[in-house]
C-alpha cells in the first residue's frame, strides 16, 4: 500500500507528498462516520486509481496533533508576534504559549518588524523578551524587511518539522518568503484603517524547507479559545511556577487566595514575572467562568 504524508488540505481535498510525487486525494465516507479528520502533517496509506488522483485509506499513530492551527506531528511551533503594526500583545502571546505547553508542542517565540521600532523602543522590549528567556523559552528577533536575525531563525527551523502561528498580519508568510525564495507565498499589505491584517493566508501548508526539514505556513487568528483546558491543565502550563509550587502549603494549590503559597511569594519578590502571573489569573477565570455555565 502506498504511503505518504498530507502537506495541504483545501476543499475537501488532501495533498499527499509521496517521495516526489504528489496524490490529490479524498478522504473515504469511513473518516466521516467515525469523525476522524485528516490533517496537514498526517502519515497516510493512500490507494491511487491515477497517477495523481487517489483515496485516503487510514491515518497513521500521531505523535501530537492541534486544532488550532490544525496540523499533527510537528516538532515545535514558532509563535510569530510583530513588535508594531499589530503591537505585540503579551497576553495574547502567553495564551499561545498555554496552548501549546498542553499539547507538548515546544515554543519558539519570533518577534518580527523590528524595523519598525526606535531606539528607545527596542530597549523596553528587551525587558519583555529576557522574561521569556529567563524561563527557557527561545527568543528570536527578526525583521524581513532589513533580514536582520533570519539566520539565527533559520538554524532553528533546519532539520525540524515546524508549524508557523500566530494573528494575522505579523508577518509570517513575509517570513517564510524571507527565509526561502522558493516559497513564494501570498502577502497582503496590512489594513491601515484596522490596523490588522486581512487573512492573506487561508489554507494551511507544509513547505519543504531549503535548509531541510518543513514549514507550515498556517492562517493568522486573532483570539485563541483556552477555556475548554482543565484548571489542572493551567497550572502546570506555566513552566516557571513549578519550581516553586512544589513549596506552597497544600498540594494542588492554584496559587490565588492560598495562605503560604510559594508561588505568590515569588511573585512578590519578582522571581516570577508579575504579568505572566496577571494573564495565569486571567486565564483561571475564563476558565472556572465557563466551567460555571456548564
Ligand atoms: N515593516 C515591516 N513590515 C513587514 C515585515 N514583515 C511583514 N511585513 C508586512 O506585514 C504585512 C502582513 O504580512 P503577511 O506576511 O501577509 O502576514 P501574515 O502573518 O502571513 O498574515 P495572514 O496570512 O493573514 O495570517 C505585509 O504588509 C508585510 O509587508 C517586516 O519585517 N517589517
Ligand atoms: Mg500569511
Ligand atoms: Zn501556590
Amino acid at each position: 500500500m502506498p504511503e505518504g504524508v498530507i502537506i495541504k488540505a483545501l476543499s475537501g481535498f488532501y495533498y499527499v507528498k509521496d517521495g516526489e510525487k504528489y496524490i490529490q486525494c479524498r478522504a473515504r465516507g469511513i473518516f466521516r462516520k467515525r469523525k476522524i479528520i485528516p490533517l496537514v502533517g498526517d502519515h497516510v496509506q493512500y490507494e491511487a486509481e491515477r497517477p495523481t488522483d487517489g483515496y485516503i485509506l487510514s491515518i497513521g499513530e500521531r505523535k501530537n496533533m492541534l486544532n488550532r492551527p490544525p496540523i499533527a506531528n510537528v516538532d515545535q511551533a514558532i509563535l510569530v508576534f510583530s513588535v508594531r503594526e499589530p503591537d505585540l500583545d503579551a497576553q495574547l502571546l502567553d495564551r499561545f504559549l498555554v496552548h501549546m505547553e498542553v499539547h507538548r508542542i515546544r515554543s519558539v517565540i519570533c518577534l518580527t518588524k523590528w524595523d519598525l521600532l526606535g531606539e528607545e523602543a527596542s530597549d523596553s522590549f528587551r525587558s519583555l523578551i529576557d522574561v521569556y528567556i529567563k524561563i527557557g523559552y527561545p527568543v528570536v528577533i527578526t525583521s524581513s524587511r532589513t533580514r536582520y536575525g533570519l539566520e539565527d531563525l533559520s538554524d532553528r527551523l533546519a532539520g525540524s518539522v515546524s508549524v508557523v502561528t500566530g494573528q494575522s498580519g505579523v508577518g509570517k508568510s513575509t517570513l517564510l518568503n524571507a527565509l526561502d525564495d522558493s516559497f513564494q507565498i501570498d502577502t497582503q499589505a496590512i489594513s491601515r484603517s484596522l490596523g490588522r491584517g486581512r487573512h492573506t493566508t487561508r489554507h494551511v501548508e507544509l513547505l519543504p524547507f531549503s535548509g531541510g526539514g518543513y514549514i507550515a505556513d498556517t492562517p493568522g487568528f486573532s483570539s485563541l479559545d483556552i477555556t475548554k483546558l482543565s484548571l489542572d491543565e493551567l497550572r502546570v502550563s506555566f513552566p516557571e511556577f513549578l519550581p516553586f509550587s512544589e513549596s506552597c502549603r497544600f498540594r494542588g494549590c492554584m496559587h490565588l487566595a492560598e495562605p503560604n503559597c510559594a508561588v505568590k511569594a515569588a511573585v512578590d519578590s519578582h522571581d516570577i514575572d508579575t504579568g505572566r502571573y496577571a494573564h495565569y489569573r486571567s486565564f483561571y477565570q475564563e476558565i472556572s467562568k465557563r466551567k460555571r455555565r456548564y
